[in-house]
């Protein structure tokens, strides 16, 4: 990985000035958190060949292979109203998204609530954002499977993982990408300060793999079927279940 080249493709006004990069860390989220308390800035980015405790939501355990992943965490304002901060995702799902693509247009690459990148009904990618408990950050982290093998994957996730060589047919250097990426999130986030979540919303559906599909929802309590309508104001799934709209606030989404 070579900052270096991430940075000469930046076109960005905060984000990506600073790019600490590592082989090996547990988690560039929790290493990201720890350096807000030894006064990390807005727009710094940590990145990683490898992670040994990656995370996903309730901590399940996200899979890297050493080399072969974009492995990226962001710091960037919280939302005023902590309960907003899940709209970060959306922001980053939409600039991550759309950094792929603009290399990649063929790539049939979507979004599935609340954080997913899939390819062909498998996941390419996911993001989660965490909030510092005191500061008023946010971290945005974001594992992206790049030039894994589908031999490659773990047995837990090989029936449902993909990456972007396995989609695309060829392997990618990442460097470029990550400054796409990186380039789109901050536009995005723009346009979430200036215009709302309405913007997002819509162009998060505009690259949604769910909207009029029908799709099972897991929760910790109960998991039930219906029909994805769209996104609620708040950036909530909304799901027709039996006529009754019900608005999933966490949760596992199944494509049925
Ligand atoms: C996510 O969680 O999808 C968010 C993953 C965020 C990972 C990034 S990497 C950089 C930063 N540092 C971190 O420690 N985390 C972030 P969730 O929706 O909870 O999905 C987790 C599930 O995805 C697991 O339980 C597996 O089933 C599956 N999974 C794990 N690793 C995967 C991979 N590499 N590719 C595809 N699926 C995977």
């Amino acid at each position: 990985m070579n900052s270096n080249i991430i940075q000469k493709h930046l076109q960005t006004k905060w984000l990506g000035k600073k790019i600490d990069f590592r082989p090996s860390v547990d988690s560039t989220n929790s290493w990201a958190l720890e350096a807000l308390e030894k006064g990390a800035k807005r727009g710094e980015v940590f990145l990683a060949d490898f992670q040994t405790r990656g995370h996903g939501r309730l901590e399940r355990h996200w899979e890297s292979l050493a080399g072969k992943n974009i492995l990226l965490t962001l710091i960037d304002d919280s939302p005023e109203d902590p309960a907003s901060i899940p709209q970060l995702t959306l922001v980053a799902g939409v600039g991550f998204l759309e950094g792929l693509k603009s290399h990649f247009p063929e790539l049939d690459i979507k979004l599935k609530w609340p954080n997913d990148f899939i390819v062909k009904d498998r996941k390419l990618g996911g993001i989660l954002c965490q909030r510092h408990s005191s500061l008023p950050k946010v971290v945005v982290g974001v594992g992206i499977n790049i030039n894994v093998k589908p031999d490659e994957f773990s047995p837990e996730i090989e029936k449902t993982a993909t990456s972007l060589s396995s989609a695309l047919g060829k392997e990618t250097s990442r460097e470029e990408l990550i400054a796409s990426c990186l380039n789109n999130y901050e536009k995005w986030r723009s346009v979430y300060d200036e215009s709302g979540l309405s913007k997002i919303i819509e162009a998060w559906k505009g690259h949604s793999s769910l909207i009029n599909k029908k799709v099972k929802i897991v929760e910790p309590q109960e998991s039930y079927e219906g029909i994805a309508e769209g996104l609620d104001g708040d950036g909530f799934l909304i799901v027709n279940a039996n006529g009754q709209k019900r608005k999933v606030i966490s949760g596992d989404v199944v494509l049925l």
